[in-house]
């Protein structure tokens, strides 16, 4: 067993840190109170090669594992999870789909485009009645001639507003449930796809999210056949919740370094606060959530680069990193007391931000749902 990161991974790693630290993390606080989606920022992060990390240098990529493409998304998510969030989905939930189920011609068509950060992709599975039950979808496809149209809608899609291109998910015939939906690449430049912003949200603000709605949009390609939609959608988001995992560490590991740096300036009784037990305490748990947190994502990620079957590692990786990133970041505002309740410090930005993890890309119970059916081998979901 071997624990140790390769020259390569510590170089990937630090690269990845400085750049987070030199571009990403002085614009976050910024970008959050004004709802921006920074655009020019995608760039730069694009430009770094960050959003296609895992993709083939044939197809545009810079080819990495996914333990390295997992080093890079933790300092991202350490910066900004709003960043992050549009390395997860343009890299996990679009391009690994791709990569995984797209014909030869699609994956030199679409992911020189997506690496290079020229295209924006987004990922329509989600639903306003289908969030859990991704089967259910009430989107339909139907067929006519040799196109398909599309009328529905999508909710909680993030950069819905500003894709080029959206995986669509669609159900083509209902009597078939998981095995009728198929996955539609969509051209987001016509007239029935139609993004509207989401305001409100607790966190993410500088992330962009959308509500679309779907009125008689064309589509000529899909990934893989009618009927392994279901599929394109869990590999993908096999990648995905490993993505979501690797910013959490971030997080976590960012609330370790803010902490220890504030309980050591900040003095209460003549001593820093760090000398008392009781916060010691705080900092060494949130060090073990971190540490366990970063070894169960490694580990999902090591197997993933072996091409071991991982989805329950993947789950238990999700599952404890983004309940460990919401704990830390709720100690970490502790750990400040008053100062850590205003965007001065990014663990305020952090917590709010966090809260979304256990609920997107499969909520902490459906990752329990999936870790409990490989356990017991029976499926919670279907009445027995
Ligand atoms: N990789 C490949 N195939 C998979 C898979 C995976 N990770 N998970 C399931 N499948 C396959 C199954 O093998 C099965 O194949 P067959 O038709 O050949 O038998 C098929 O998909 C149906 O699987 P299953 O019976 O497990 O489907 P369920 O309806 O029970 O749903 C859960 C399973 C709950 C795990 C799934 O619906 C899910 O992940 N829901 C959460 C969705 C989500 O995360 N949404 C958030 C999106 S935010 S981007």
């Amino acid at each position: 067993m071997d624990f140790a990161l390769t020259d390569e991974q510590q170089l990937v790693r630090e690269t990845a840190r400085a750049f987070a630290e030199r571009e990403i993390a002085p614009r976050a606080r910024e970008n959050a109170r004004r709802a921006h989606f920074d655009t020019e920022l995608v760039a730069k992060i694009a430009a770094q090669g960050y959003l296609g990390a895992i993709v083939p240098r044939e197809y545009g990529g810079p080819g990495l594992g996914y333990t390295t493409y997992g080093l890079i998304v933790e300092e991202i998510g350490r910066a900004d999870s709003a960043m992050r969030t549009v390395v997860s989905v343009q890299t996990s939930l679009v391009c690994s789909a791709i990569l995984r189920w797209g014909t030869e011609e699609q994956k030199r068509a679409y992911l020189p485009k997506l690496c290079s950060g020229e295209w924006l992709g987004c990922f329509g599975l989600t639903e306003p009645d289908t969030g859990s039950d991704a089967a259910n979808q009430k989107t339909r496809a139907r067929r006519d001639g040799d196109r398909w149209i599309i009328n529905g809608s999508k909710m909680w899609i993030s950069m819905g507003n500003h894709a080029d291109v959206a995986l669509v998910f669609a159900q083509t015939d209902p009597d078939k449930r998981h095995r009728g939906v198929a996955c539609f690449l969509v051209d987001t430049a016509q007239d029935g796809f139609q993004p509207t912003e989401i305001h409100g949200k607790m966190g993410l603000h500088a992330s962009d999210t959308a509500a679309i709605s779907l009125v008689d949009v064309e589509a000529t390609e899909m990934l893989g056949e009618v009927g392994d939609g279901f599929k394109v959608a869990m590999t993908a988001l096999d990648s995905g919740r490993f993505s979501v995992a690797s910013g959490c560490v971030g997080i976590c590991q960012g609330c370790v370094d803010e902490s220890v740096r504030y309980a050591t300036e900040r003095e209460q009784f003549g001593r820093p606060i760090a000398a008392f037990q009781l916060v010691q305490s705080m900092l060494a748990e949130m060090k073990v959530k971190t540490d366990a947190a970063r070894m169960l994502t490694w580990r999902a990620g090591w197997m993933k680069d072996q091409g071991l079957p991982n989805t329950t590692e993947t789950s238990i990786a999700k599952l404890y990193a983004t309940e460990a990133a919401q704990w830390c970041a709720n100690t970490a505002i502790q750990v400040h007391g008053g100062a850590g309740y205003v965007d001065d410090h990014p663990v305020e930005r952090w917590f709010r931000d966090v809260r979304v993890t256990t609920l997107y890309e499969g909520t902490s119970q459906i990752q329990q749902l999936i870790i409990g059916r490989s356990l017991t081998g029976i499926n919670a979901l279907v009445p027995s």
